[in-house]
Order: C-alpha cells, then structure tokens, then sequence
C-alpha cells in the first residue's frame, strides 16, 4: 500500500507565513490572525523566518491572490530560504496545489497546521482516532500534492498517465480508512456512552470547562478539584476530556469536565471529528467558559468559543463566564473585559483568587439545576432508603416518630417507584 499516510522523511524547518485581509474583516483582524497562525506554527516546533499580510479584493480560483503578487510572494520566501508556505486562509486543494507547483515548496493552510498539532497532541485511542479521520478526510481530495502533513511523499506517481491509476488506488485506500477510523471511533464512543450512563445512575450535578485555547482550563481544573491534569503554555495542550469530582460547601458534589480548547477558524472536520468527545459538554447541567483576561483578543476568543458552541448544538445551555488570569491583567484589561462580559467573575486559577466567589455560583446553578425532592419513607419500607442511598444521592436524613424524612435526587427512570414517598417534589 501506498505509505503517504505514514511515511515522515522530510520534517520542514523553516516558514514563511502570509495572512490575508479581505474587505469584509475588521481592521486589524487578519493581522491579529497572522500573529495567531504564528504561534500555531511555532508550536510546531518550526520556525517562522518572515510573515507577510497581504489584501484581497477579489480572491483567484487559481492562486487565491493575483499571480502578480504570487509571483512576489514566492521570491520573498525564497530568499528567506523557506522551505514551507503556510497561508491563514484556506486554500482549496487547487489552490494548494497550483501553489506547490509555482513555489517548488510544500504550501499548507491553517487548518492543516491545526490538524498537524492535534496530530502531534493525540495520545488516548478516542483521539488518535478522531485526529486520524479528520487528517484522512482533509487529504482526501488533496492527494495529487508533492507534499502531506508537513512532508514530502515518497514514491509516489500521482500525476501522469500511469499516475491516475495510481491516484484511484489511493484515494480508495483513503476512503477505506475513512470507513474503518468511522467504525472504530463509534465502537469508543459506544464504551464512553456506558460509562457516562453508569456515572449517571448517581445523579450528581455535571459541568463542563470549555474555552479557547490557552485560556488556563485545565489550570482551573487543577485548581479546583486537586486534579493533575497536563496544563502548559502551549496550545491544544488537552484534547481529552477529563472529569474530576469537585466538593463544594456542604458536601455538595460537582463533576468537572476539562475539554478540548477552541480557535478560530478550527477545521470543520475536527469539529465534527470531537463531537463525541465533546458531548460532555452538551449533557452538562452548566458550562463554564473561561476566558484569559490578558489576551488581546479576548473579543474574539469570546465570540469563537459562542460559535462552536452553536456549532455543537450547545448554546442555549447555562453559562458561568469566568475571566482567568487577575493576576495578570491591568486596570484596562478587567474594564474591557466587564464590557464584554458584564456579569462575568474574574479569577485568577493560579493564586486562587476569585475561586471562592466561583464555587458559590456553582452551587446557585446546581440548586437551580438540581433542586432536591423530598420523600417521607416508613421506617417498615427501609428498602425503599436503601434504594435511594445506592442508586440517588441524599443530601439529608432525618428519623421522625412515625418515618424518615429524606431529601435528595434520585434519576428520572426511579421516579414511579419513589413517586409514593414524595411529599415536595424537586
Ligand atoms: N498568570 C496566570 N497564568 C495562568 C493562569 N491560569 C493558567 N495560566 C497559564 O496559562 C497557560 C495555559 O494553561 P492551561 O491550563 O494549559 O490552558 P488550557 O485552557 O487548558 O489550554 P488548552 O488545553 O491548550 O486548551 C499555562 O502556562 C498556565 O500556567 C492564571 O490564573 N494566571
Ligand atoms: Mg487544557
């Protein structure tokens, strides 16, 4: 079989960067996202030799940009002895292609350089499997080009008259891949499905930490409940989730989940690739999105976090805003970032500051997700309080002459049987 999807020889090293600022954007924006795609590439471990932001009216179907310019662009970045282009916007494979052809070098967008680095993060089945199908699906109709995932192909006769053969015989090796990565990844999220429904069967309140990239997440996770989860200066640092029990004032139970972070202009297909992972987030009782309060573009992280979200069909769900990083934020930051978000908290995860204030939100949104029911059991139906000790969660117990009073939660699918007991329901 063709070994394009595995073989490495030649690691690229040095990058020239172009972004791109059309009519439509902001002022500043496609330089704020020039300065994010070198971040991303640096975490690369490459190095980014020169950037260059150019403006767009009408894009080319040929090379995106004018050949004029492309012409320019390619002696810029030979003289810088690049040996990879990275371009912000999304190049359509023909795009991609053409590029590769005129330049000599491997051409790459955004959204391979973010496939790349999640690639390089992926380290349980579920996520190796979903960077897997998300790279497979990306290559996919790309697969004419000198040069994958950040190298170049060897052995390979894509082009040409033989070549179309050859080019047939791997995209269906591609998409059998694809089908095979399909199935295996819904056999993971079929075991994650039965975990979760056991945890369930406890009803204890959930919550999910979701943010962009970066923001301190699994820092505030850490924090919180004690947990050691990976957290760095470095983004994608967590692409598992991961669920630590919290215990709150009066022994009120919480379970956080620590996700994925989020970043502009992230790959569809990883998107769709995480949904599974992210459905933590979609059966939360709330959300926490926490916001690094000393980013410049803080606005935008805010508003791509509400877009995923949207995207995961996860809007309309209760959200605690939290601006992480006080302690090193200005004056400036903390009023700009109380325009944004007027009724957010501001902490800070690593001198714990702001974590008291949070914990109390977190048990209004429990009393107000969960309110407890109360339940009247005869002392002769001990059965009954046994019941709700090992399948429900009892907040308190109280033995009266006649029987025990009892508050607590139990899940939807016990209500008929404690239906008899309940004299408040929750
Ligand atoms: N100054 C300061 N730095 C923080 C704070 N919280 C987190 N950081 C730093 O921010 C960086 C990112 O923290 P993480 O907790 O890994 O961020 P994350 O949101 O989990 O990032 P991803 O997993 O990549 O999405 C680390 O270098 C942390 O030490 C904070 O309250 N103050
Ligand atoms: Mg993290």
């Amino acid at each position: 079989m063709a070994d394009f999807l595995t073989d490495k020889p030649a690691k690229l090293e040095r990058a020239f960067l172009i972004g791109v600022q059309t009519a439509e954007m902001e002022a500043g924006e496609g330089a704020e996202l020039l300065s994010e795609l070198k971040e991303l590439v640096e975490n690369l471990r490459i190095t980014v030799a020169r950037t260059e932001l150019v403006s767009l009216r009408r894009p080319t179907p040929a090379l995106l940009l004018g050949s004029g310019k492309a012409d320019e662009l390619v002696a810029l970045a030979k003289a810088e002895e690049a040996d990879v282009i990275v371009f912000d916007e999304a190049l359509s494979p023909a795009q991609q292609r053409n590029w590769e052809e005129l330049s000599g070098m491997a051409v790459i967008d955004r959204q391979e350089v973010i496939l790349e680095i999640f690639a390089d993060r992926a380290h349980t089945r579920e996520a190796i499997l979903q960077v897997a199908l998300a790279r497979m699906e990306y290559s996919l109709p790309r697969l004419t080009r000198a040069w994958t995932h950040l190298s170049r192909q060897r052995g390979k006769g894509a082009m040409g008259g033989e070549g179309e053969t050859q080019l047939e015989q791997d995209r269906r090796i591609v998409r059998d891949r694809i089908a095979h990565l399909k199935a295996e990844l819904a056999s993971v999220v079929k075991q994650r499905d039965v975990q979760r429904r056991k945890r369930q069967r406890v009803p204890v309140p959930t919550c999910s930490i979701v943010g962009y990239t970066n923001a301190g997440k699994s820092t505030l996770l850490n924090t919180l409940t004690g947990a050691e989860v990976l957290a760095a200066d470095k983004l994608f640092a967590t692409l598992d989730p991961t669920t630590r029990q919290l215990v709150l004032r009066g022994n009120q139970k919480v379970l956080v989940t620590d996700t994925v972070g989020f970043i502009r202009r992230l790959p569809h297909g990883l998107v769709e690739a995480f949904k599974a992972t992210l459905e933590e987030v979609i059966v939360a009782d709330f959300l926490v999105h926490v916001l690094d309060v000393t980013n410049p573009n803080v606005e935008h992280h805010h508003a791509t976090t509400l877009a995923v979200l949207a995207e995961l069909g996860a809007a309309g769900k209760t959200m605690l805003t939290v601006f992480n990083k006080v302690d090193a934020a200005t004056p400036a930051m903390i009023s700009r970032a109380r325009t944004l978000a007027p009724d957010a908290l501001f902490v800070s995860a690593l001198t714990r500051q702001g974590l008291e204030l949070l914990e109390e939100r977190f048990l209004e949104l429990i009393a107000e997700a969960h309110s407890a029911t109360e339940l009247l059991v005869p002392h002769a139906r001990y059965d009954v309080i046994a019941r709700l000790h090992a399948v429900g969660h009892v907040q308190s117990e109280e033995q009266l002459d006649e029987a025990v009073r009892l508050v607590g939660r139990y899940p939807a699918a016990q209500a008929s049987f404690f239906a008899p007991f309940v004299v408040k329901p929750g």
